[in-house]
């Protein structure tokens, strides 16, 4: 039987099968040593026992999540938002087959701050405006697709999210003794909450430093991952441009334009010089 892994507690992992149950069970020795994650299909055995992982889309570590369709990468006006950190977690999603969303969140504190950063960002990837203080949070229900994750830098509001929307969520998996959940706590568990039948979000505080070298990049092709700089790298004179010196590169001539935003071009310098030492050791 076939059943997705959505929540692990010590050595227990709470499977969701196709019929909507939710299952504790056990996994056989050899696959525990393995590794077993939330986010992970399963095959269950006759007596309930998980035997078989499926092969993964992808394998995140921090925090530990497998297959990953979406990632919600939240900011708002207040803290001032660290768009390297966004940028890298954009390209840390396109490395990973993860489809990334911008959630502009605590849009009742400065609509224009919101605009402005929607405006820099809606030709890159998809974004939403928000408040959790209000209804409009629930723009991000329609965007629940498959295994979802919220990223982004500490209190822009992706517990706050999750709580706004938690009433609707289908299970919530699992009524521990307030004793039992208070010890897991250090441990950081992940947390599936389903939407609809096949749609989740993980309940995580993970992310929000997420390291270069788990970019698994070489600078090389850092440039393909900056979907903006694009159409105008067409125009460099060379085509193994990396648009790290203005002389000859069309990339820099658009930033000095106003075309490129400059801030995601320093971005791109800086995450470029990092990929590029990391390699040397
Ligand atoms: N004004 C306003 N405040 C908000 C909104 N959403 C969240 N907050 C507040 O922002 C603060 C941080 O929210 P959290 O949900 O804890 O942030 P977080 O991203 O989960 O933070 P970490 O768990 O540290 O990563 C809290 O004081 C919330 O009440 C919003 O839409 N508007
Ligand atoms: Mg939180
Ligand atoms: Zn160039």
């Amino acid at each position: 039987m076939r059943a997705l892994v959505i929540k692990k507690q010590a050595d227990t992992f709470f499977v969701k099968l196709d019929s909507g149950e939710v299952l504790p069970c056990v996994a056989r020795k050899n696959l525990k040593k393995s590794g077993l994650f939330v986010g992970d299909f399963v095959e269950l055995d006759a007596a309930n026992s998980i035997s078989k992982i499926e092969k993964r889309k992808n394998l995140l570590i921090r925090p530990p999540l497998a297959n990953l369709d979406r990632m919600f990468i939240v900011v708002a006006p207040v803290p001032k938002p660290d768009f390297y950190t966004v940028d890298k977690l954009i390209v840390f999603c396109l490395v990973n087959h993860i489809e990334p969303c911008l959630c502009i969140n605590k849009s009742d504190l400065d609509a224009n701050l919101c605009k402005k950063i929607e405006k820099t960002y809606k030709n890159i990837v998809k974004t939403l405006i928000f408040s959790t203080l209000d209804e409009s949070v629930h723009k991000i229900k329609s965007q629940i697709s498959g295994i979802c994750a919220l990223a982004g830098q500490s209190a822009v509001g992706k517990s706050s999210i999750i709580n706004a929307l938690k009433k609707e969520a289908v299970t919530e998996v699992g009524t521990f003794s307030k004793k039992i959940e208070r010890g897991k706590q250090t441990t950081r568990t992940v947390q599936l909450y389903q939407f609809g039948k096949d749609n989740f979000l993980a309940d995580t505080a993970g992310f929000s430093k997420l390291d270069e070298s788990l970019l698994k990049l070489d600078e090389h092709s850092l440039k393909n991952y900056f979907t903006d700089f694009l159409p105008f790298a067409q125009n460099c004179k060379y085509s193994s441009c990396e648009h790290t010196v203005s002389k000859d590169c069309a990339v820099a001539a658009a930033v000095k334009e106003g075309k490129i935003d400059a801030t995601r071009y320093e971005n791109y310098l800086k995450l470029h010089q990092i990929l590029r030492n990391i390699k040397k050791y």
